[in-house]
């Protein structure tokens, strides 16, 4: 019976922004019994601001030490207010841009007021996940007593190495930033991701009447899902097959960065600063844990957000294989086909082929009754792309399913005999040649694009009569004399020799080493 409950939910419940994806499995009875059927999950949308860390930068910015006096920009002549961080009814500390408000009593964050004027007064507010997740609905920051006339709110998804601006705010964007204004509505599916300065939340309207400042996610759903967001699946289609879709709604941190407070008109009194500032009192961030579409449930574990992962996948996000799952046979669900998406689940290779990842493709050779991986990559090769290529040898510090499992052997091309190299790329030597790569030569030869026998040298080869010995190569010998090691007299029996002796010896001293000076070699 419960069963079936379960199915029916599952069928039924695809409402908008929730609802689909619930289930990860369930039991279906078939002929042969109960079997567990999976499907692509995620877990259900959330108030995150729960789990968030803030921090407020500079450290000073908040108000109240020492205590201050504040005023309001629809009432400057009034500043009967007070704020003062040891008191705990006029604190305004930066948890209570997070709590849950009761009783209709507002609490929010305050900085201190523009004392400093011309120097701008800038704070920038970080909040942290330490867990990658994905928006389902807009981002609203409550604003009191005016919001910002210029504002960046920005992203990361690594944690905060790294940051993207997510959108600008600017009562005048082109004069803020040098952007012309946009609006969300602009936007269409070619340029959804486009990152806008918006002129929407940074007019003076009054305190009161509109005091959220907003990311608009509904609306970019809305392009694809319509404006209802009836046609869910349309939009999650889109998540599958656009490039940039899905990550541009992910995030592990967000900052705002307040640039300038809410003026309430076009220039800035200098004679009452004290009623400019700024005042947070919630800042509401919908989102879901993004876990791949292998869990449907995310839990506080230690303090941090954990997907809890199914189709024998693991990790905080479900980002890889169980072990013994093959880590690089890992993929993300998928929501499609509508509706339960495909789960992907990590599985045991005994009924694949498994090619460690190194190619996703397997073919059958009939005449061998084998299946074999195509196109190993990686500089592998072999049924299971588990050897070599020839060329390259095995990284015995990686797992067979690293990317960098095979190194290559990098063999001197004039040292050795083939590129190839052994186990633990050694390449093999042409004579004379030595070392790992072939680049050196043995004792008695010297280097000369490979290596050759010594000529000549210090020890067994000696140059005779006064010769030198050049880079082992050849000898210079004295103009008397000539012969690989100088050990022959040019004054042979007939021949004149002392009339050439001054010329040649001269010709020896100015071009030693010039090969073609007969007699001097
Ligand atoms: C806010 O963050 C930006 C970017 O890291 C930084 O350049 C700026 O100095 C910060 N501002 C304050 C007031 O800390
Ligand atoms: C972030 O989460 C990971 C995984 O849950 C955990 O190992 C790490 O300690 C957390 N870091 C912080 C600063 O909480
Ligand atoms: C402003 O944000 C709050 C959440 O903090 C939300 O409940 C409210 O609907 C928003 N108001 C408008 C006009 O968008
Ligand atoms: C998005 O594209 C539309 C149509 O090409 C264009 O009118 C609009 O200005 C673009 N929006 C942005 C923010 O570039
Ligand atoms: C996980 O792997 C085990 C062992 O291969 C298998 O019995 C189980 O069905 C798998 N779970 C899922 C969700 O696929
Ligand atoms: C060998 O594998 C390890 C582990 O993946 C990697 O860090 C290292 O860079 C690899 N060595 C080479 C030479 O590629
Ligand atoms: C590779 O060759 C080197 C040098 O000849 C040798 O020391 C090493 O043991 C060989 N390695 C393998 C795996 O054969
Ligand atoms: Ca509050």
């Amino acid at each position: 019976m419960l069963l079936w409950v379960a199915l029916l939910l599952l069928h039924c419940s695809a409402s908008a922004l929730g609802g689909q994806y619930e289930l990860c499995k369930s039991l279906v009875s078939t002929d042969d019994g109960s079997v567990w059927e999976h499907y692509a999950c995620q877990p259900r949308a959330e108030s995150m601001k729960d789990y968030m860390r803030i921090k407020v930068d500079p450290p000073g910015v908040t108000c109240g030490n020492p205590p201050e006096r504040f005023c309001t920009l629809e009432n400057p002549y009034l500043c009967s207010d007070e704020c003062d961080a040891s008191n705990p009814d006029l604190a305004h500390p930066p948890q209570l841009m997070q709590d849950r408000e009761r009783n209709g009593l507002l609490t929010y964050w305050q900085t201190v007021t523009w004392r400093r004027h011309p120097e701008p007064l800038l704070a920038n507010i970080s909040m942290s996940w330490n867990k990658s997740l994905e928006l389902t609905d807009d981002i609203h920051i409550t604003f009191e007593y005016g919001r910002p006339t210029i504002m960046i709110l920005d992203k990361s998804t690594d944690h905060g190495r790294s940051w993207q601006a997510y959108q600008y705010y600017a009562d005048d964007c082109l004069d803020a930033f040098g952007m012309p204004a946009k609006r969300v509505r602009d936007l269409t599916p070619a340029n959804i991701t486009r990152v806008i300065c918006t002129e929407q939340y940074s007019r003076w309207v009054g305190s009161k009447s509109n005091k959220n400042v907003t990311l608009e996610v509904r609306a970019r759903f809305a392009i694809f899902a319509g404006p209802r967001l009836h046609n869910m699946d349309s939009l999650y289609t889109r998540m599958e097959s656009m490039k940039g879709l899905r990550d541009f709604f992910t995030f592990t941190n967000l900052r705002l960065r307040l640039l300038r407070p809410a003026l309430g008109g076009t220039y800035v009194q200098r004679d009452n600063l004290l009623k400019y500032f700024y005042a947070i009192s919630n800042i509401e961030v919908p989102a879901r844990c993004k876990c791949n579409l292998h869990a449907s449930q995310c839990l506080l574990q230690d303090g941090n957000l954990q997907c809890q992962c199914e189709h024998n996948t693991t990790g905080q996000d479900c980002q890889r294989c169980k072990k013994g799952f093959k880590a690089k046979s890992w993929k993300a669900g998928s929501y499609l086909p509508a509706p339960n998406g495909t789960p992907n689940t990590c599985t045991y290779p005994a009924r694949y082929c498994e090619c460690y990842g190194h190619s996703n493709r397997c073919s059958y050779l009939e005449f061998l009754k084998i299946v074999t991986c195509v196109s190993c990559k990686h500089n592998t090769r072999g049924q299971n792309c588990q050897h070599c290529r020839l060329g390259y040898f095995r990284n015995t510090s990686a797992e067979l399913d690293d990317e960098s499992v095979c190194i290559e052997c990098n063999c001197n091309q004039m040292g050795s005999v083939h590129d190839r190299c052994n186990g633990t790329g050694f390449c093999q030597c042409k004579d004379g040649t030595t070392g790992a790569k072939c680049d050196e030569c043995l004792p008695g030869y010297y280097w000369k694009q490979g290596c050759y026998p010594n000529v000549c040298d210090e020890e067994m080869l000696l140059c005779q009569n006064g010769g030198t010995c050049y880079q082992n190569q050849k000898c210079a010998c004295a103009p008397e004399f000539k012969g690989v090691l100088c050990q022959q007299s040019r004054c042979e029996a007939g021949k004149d020799c002392n009339g050439a002796t001054a010329i040649v010896l001269l010709g020896c001293v100015l071009r030693l080493g010039w090969a073609k000076v007969d007699g001097c070699m």
